[in-house]
C-alpha cells in the first residue's frame, strides 16, 4: 500500500550557522517567518523542542496561556505540532546527561523536565513525545555504570507513560555526538528496553537517516525492523557523508540510491497512512547567505517526492523476476537506471 505524505521540519533546521569552530554567519529569522515558509512550501507541521515551543521556566498558567496562543497559531496555518521533545542538553543541569547522570538532583531536574515535555505535548494536541538522548552516555566508561543507566532508562520511559496514559514515546538513537559513547545507540537497543516498560504499546521508534548511518547500519533496513514492530511512528530525513560529525545533509545529497531505499521501503509499507510525518532534520550549509536559508528544507521535501515517483515507476514484475532469478547485479542495475530516468 502506498504512503501518503505530509512533511514536517523543527525551527532548528533553520539556524544561524554557529558551529564549534566559528560564530554565527545569518541573522535570526523569527518563528513568524519559519511558519510563513512552512505553509508557502506545503508542510502540515512544525517538529518542537519543548523550549522552541514555549519558556519552560514560566509558572505553569503562564505557559499555558503561551501554549494555547502557539496552538491558534498554528491551527491558523493549518498545521499541527508533530511532537515534543525536552531539550536536555543545554541546561546545567544536564552537563553529565540528564536520566543517566550521576547526581541525583540532576537526575530528577530531567524527569520533571521530560514529564513538562509530556504536559507541553498535550497542550499542543500532539501524542507524540520524542527523547533523543543526546548527554545519556559517557566520554570515560567508568565514569558511568551502563547497566545502571540502562535501568535509570526504563525507569524514566514507565515514569512518563504512568504520568500520561496517553502519551506516545518516541525513542530517536543516535550512536555518539556529543557524547563519546551513547547508551542505547541505535533502534535495536530503544526497542529492547521498550519491551521492559510498563506499556511498550505506548513506546515507538522515530528514525534519523544520519543517525543510523552513524552506526555504520542502513537506514532503510532500520526503517524496515521499526516497521515490522508496527513502530516507525516518525521519521527525520536527512544525508551524511560516512563515519564523521553529524552533518545533517539535504536528503539524497550524499548517497541517492540510500534515498531512495529509504523512500522504496516506506512506500511499500504505507508510511503516514496511520498520521506519521516525513519529517525532515536537515541544517542549512554554514555557506548560505541569509536569503536562501530555507533551500535545504524545501529541496530536501522535492527530492522526496521525486522519488516516491521513480519508486512507483518501478516495474515491480520485472524486480520480482530478478529477485527469483538471483540476479541482484541485474537489480542494481535496473533500481541506478531507475533513478537516473533511463530504465
Ligand atoms: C540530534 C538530533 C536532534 C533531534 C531533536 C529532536 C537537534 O542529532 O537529531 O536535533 O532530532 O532533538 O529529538
Ligand atoms: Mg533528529
Amino acid at each position: 500500500m502506498a504512503g501518503t505524505y505530509r512533511f514536517s521540519f523543527g525551527p532548528w533546521n533553520v539556524h544561524e550557522g554557529e558551529d564549534p569552530f566559528g560564530p554565527r554567519v545569518r541573522e535570526t529569522i523569527p518563528f513568524e517567518e519559519k511558519v510563513k515558509f512552512a505553509v508557502k512550501a506545503g508542510f502540515g507541521a512544525i517538529q518542537f523542542h519543548d523550549d522552541d515551543a514555549v519558556d519552560v521556566t514560566l509558572p505553569i498558567a503562564e505557559q499555558n496561556k503561551k501554549l494555547a496562543e502557539l496552538k491558534k497559531m498554528l491551527d491558523d496555518n493549518g498545521l499541527e505540532a508533530e511532537f515534543i521533545a525536552p531539550r536536555l542538553w543545554f541546561n546545567p543541569h544536564t552537563i553529565d546527561g540528564g536520566w543517566t547522570s550521576n547526581s541525583a538532583e540532576d537526575r530528577q531536574y530531567a524527569i520533571d523536565r521530560c514529564k513538562r515535555a509530556v504536559d507541553i505535548a498535550k497542550e499542543l494536541g500532539t501524542d507524540r513525545l520524542v527523547l533523543w538522548p543526546a548527554r545519556e552516555g559517557s566520554y570515560v566508561r567508568e565514569a558511568k555504570d551502563s547497566k545502571l543507566a540502562y535501568d535509570r532508562f526504563v525507569e524514566l520511559l514507565n515514569i512518563l507513560l504512568e504520568h500520561d496514559k496517553t502519551i506516545r514515546i518516541l525513542g530517536e538513537m543516535k550512536p555518539n555526538e556529543p557524547c563519546d559513547s551513547t547508551l542505547s545507540p541505535t533502534t535495536g537497543h530503544f526497542l529492547a528496553l521498550a519491551s521492559r516498560t510498563i506499556d511498550p504499546d505506548r513506546v515507538g521508534i522515530l528514525i534519523e537517516s544520519a543517525h543510523a548511518m552513524l552506526a555504520n547500519l542502513e537506514p532503510s533496513d532500520e526503517m524496515g525492523m521499526a516497521l515490522s514492530f508496527g513502530k516507525l511512528w516518525g521519521i527525520h530525513l536527512n544525508d551524511q557523508n560516512g563515519l564523521k560529525f553529524d552533518e545533517d545533509k539535504t536528503f539524497g545529497t550524499a548517497n541517492l540510491n540510500k534515498a531512495f531505499s529509504q523512500v522504496y521501503i516506506l512506500d511499500k509499507y504505507g508510511y503516514g497512512n496511520n498520521g506519521e510525518y516525513v519529517g525532515l532534520d536537515i541544517k542549512v550549509l554554514r555557506t548560505q547567505k541569509q536569503d536562501v536559508s530555507f533551500a535545504h528544507l524545501a529541496n530536501s521535501k522535492a527530492i522526496f517526492e521525486m522519488l516516491v515517483e521513480k519508486v512507483r515507476s518501478c516495474d515491480q514484475k520485472y524486480i520480482d523476476e530478478l529477485i527469483a532469478a538471483r540476479d541482484y547485479e541485474e537489480l542494481s542495475f535496473y533500481i541506478l537506471k531507475v533513478i537516473m530516468g533511463k530504465a
